[in-house]
């Protein structure tokens, strides 16, 4: 896929700061931010909703359409905790966020969560699941994990993307 900007994907584990780093990458570097789980809510790109894992079961179909017009122009920073269903030509980079458990706890606690989407969380982070899924979908030298503990670590990333992406504009003139 030939385009003028990048498109960078964001993953992690819920709560791992996809969308709070997403905005503030949108905002160094006047990228778009796509909310993912948003854009399944308000386009009604599920199937309904399960109750028992508080989760909407997603139309994958659906999705990947609307998505693949969003995306075809480039200059895209899609925010998602899945990173499998995404076919690899779509990305640029991909940006796995990772969080210590201690700080991933504390943000789900806030969030209101229950136990099980809680502890479910917790494995999937604990045990790098997100992580790997990456690696196994996405070329290596694309993907890339960052810590996202503290605001520091934010800015930190921000501020890497930036210098990526000015990297990226030099080599793809
Ligand atoms: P996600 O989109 O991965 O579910 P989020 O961006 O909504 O996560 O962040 C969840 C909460 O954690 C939110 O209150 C902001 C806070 N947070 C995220 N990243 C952080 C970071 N690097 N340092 C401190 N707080 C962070």
């Amino acid at each position: 896929m030939s385009r003028s900007l990048p498109n960078i994907l964001v993953t992690g584990t819920p709560g791992t700061g996809k969308t709070t780093t997403s905005e503030m990458i949108a905002q160094v570097t006047g990228l778009d931010h796509v909310n993912v789980g948003e854009l399944v809510k308000q386009k009604q790109l599920h199937e309904g909703y399960l109750e028992e894992f508080d989760t909407h079961v997603l139309d994958e179909d659906k999705l990947l359409d609307e998505l693949e017009e969003i995306l075809k122009e480039g200059g895209k920073i899609v925010d998602f905790h899945t990173c499998e269903i995404f076919p690899e030509r779509w990305f640029d980079l991909v940006l796995v966020l990772r969080a210590d458990t201690a700080s991933l706890y504390d943000r789900m606690s806030k969030r209101g969560y229950n136990k099980r989407k809680m502890d479910e969380n917790m494995e999937c982070e604990i045990m790098q699941v997100v992580l790997e899924t990456a690696h196994e979908s996405y070329a290596p030298e694309i993907v890339i994990e960052l810590p996202s503990n503290t605001i520091d670590d934010m800015e930190s990333n921000a501020d890497r993307v930036k210098q990526w992406l000015d990297a990226w504009k030099v080599n793809n003139q």
